[in-house]
């Protein structure tokens, strides 16, 4: 064994004699430097948990739909990430009835204190209040889009989280009762009764300590043609971060999605988490220009917000974009 050794340090001692020119190369240094590679975004993967959620059914608080999805995507995170959890509330919605909420949580490598963390909300609008046909208004829609692709991008990045430790610190939650607003009809309730399952997380912390250094929202990024504007509340408490992540999606050639294009201001989950818990949140939603300023996508709370309008390039577009963000971060 000795002998093994001196003969490997000879050979070691001879290399560096024979080529002055690389004498001053700090081997040790490279190594330590050298990141964890971006793993490859699975769109395919992604839109398979998409479909698992549209075939629970609508996702509507106090149904059995609901309750299923949420062994679902716990099953899903408990699998992938280190520690996941429930946090299990109720909260009162604008009509005054009581619902079950779950905001549903994984957290990866809990030992670093340099963290971030991603969200999407996972339940689904109860009325289709936006449909051209008023016979559609109270019944509840199939969320492919508005629910299922944030969860979808989320689970498939925690996914591969799981297959490769990225040099910080990760935490995914999956806000429930945020879609639960008063119908169109009944809007001067204001706007406080969006973002329950936020609302509760960020005053009810399911950790008293816990802390990021910022946040990433994602709403509806799951359709063709998908453009992510820069939102209001977005650019008020967290530009910097906004811009860093429409740059690496620029970077990336996902120009047609990343517009460095203002909008108004959405009421999403990202405001509560921002005003209340004061991690800087940016929200990753689709928002199409329009001259008098921004408008939802197309089959926003409608029935038609279906597993067809699903396109895989924009899955991949959002995913990769985050999983660069996540593998390039120090
Ligand atoms: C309001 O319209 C007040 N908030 C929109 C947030 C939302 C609903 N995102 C998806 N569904
Ligand atoms: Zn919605």
């Amino acid at each position: 064994m000795k002998n093994l050794f001196y003969i490997f340090s000879a050979l070691l001692l001879l290399s560096a004699c024979g080529d002055n020119t690389k004498k001053q190369t700090p081997t040790r240094k490279t190594i330590t430097k050298q990141q964890v590679a971006v793993p490859e975004f699975n769109s395919d993967s992604a839109y398979m948990f998409i479909e698992k959620q549209v075939a629970f059914g609508p996702r509507v608080p106090n149904t059995i739909e609901h309750a299923n999805c949420a062994q679902f995507i716990y099953d899903k995170l408990k699998d992938y990430s280190d520690t996941a959890l429930i946090q299990n509330f109720k909260t009162r919605a604008y009509n005054n009835e009581v619902l079950n909420g779950k905001n549903i949580i994984g957290s990866f490598n809990p030992e670093n204190g340099n963290r971030i963390l991603l969200c999407a909300h996972w339940d689904t609008r109860p009325y289709a209040d936006y449909d051209l046909d008023p016979d559609n208004h109270q019944k509840p829609i199939d969320g492919a889009n508005d629910g299922g692709s944030g969860v979808g991008v989320l689970l498939e990045i925690a996914r591969q989280i799981n297959l490769s430790k990225p040099g910080i610190g990760v935490d995914i939650i999956f806000f429930d009762v945020e879609d639960y607003g008063p119908p169109q009809e009944l809007q001067m309730y204001g706007s406080n009764f969006w973002g329950l399952g936020s609302q509760y997380w960020s005053q009810n912390l399911h950790d008293p300590d816990y802390v990021a250094r910022y946040g990433i929202l994602l709403d509806m990024v799951g359709a063709t043609d998908a453009t992510f504007l820069m939102e209001g509340h977005s650019m008020l408490y967290a530009a910097g971060i906004l811009k860093k992540v429409w740059t690496i999606g620029n970077r990336l050639g996902y120009t047609q999605y990343f517009l460095f294009d203002s909008a108004g201001y959405i009421d999403d989950d990202h405001k509560y988490v921002n005003e209340i818990t004061k991690i800087p949140t940016i929200d990753i939603i689709h928002l199409e220009s329009e001259s008098s300023g921004s408008s939802f996508f197309e089959h926003w709370h409608t029935l038609g917000d279906t597993m067809d309008k699903i396109d895989k390039e924009t899955l991949k577009a959002v995913g990769q974009t985050l999983l660069t963000v996540i593998y390039e971060e120090k």
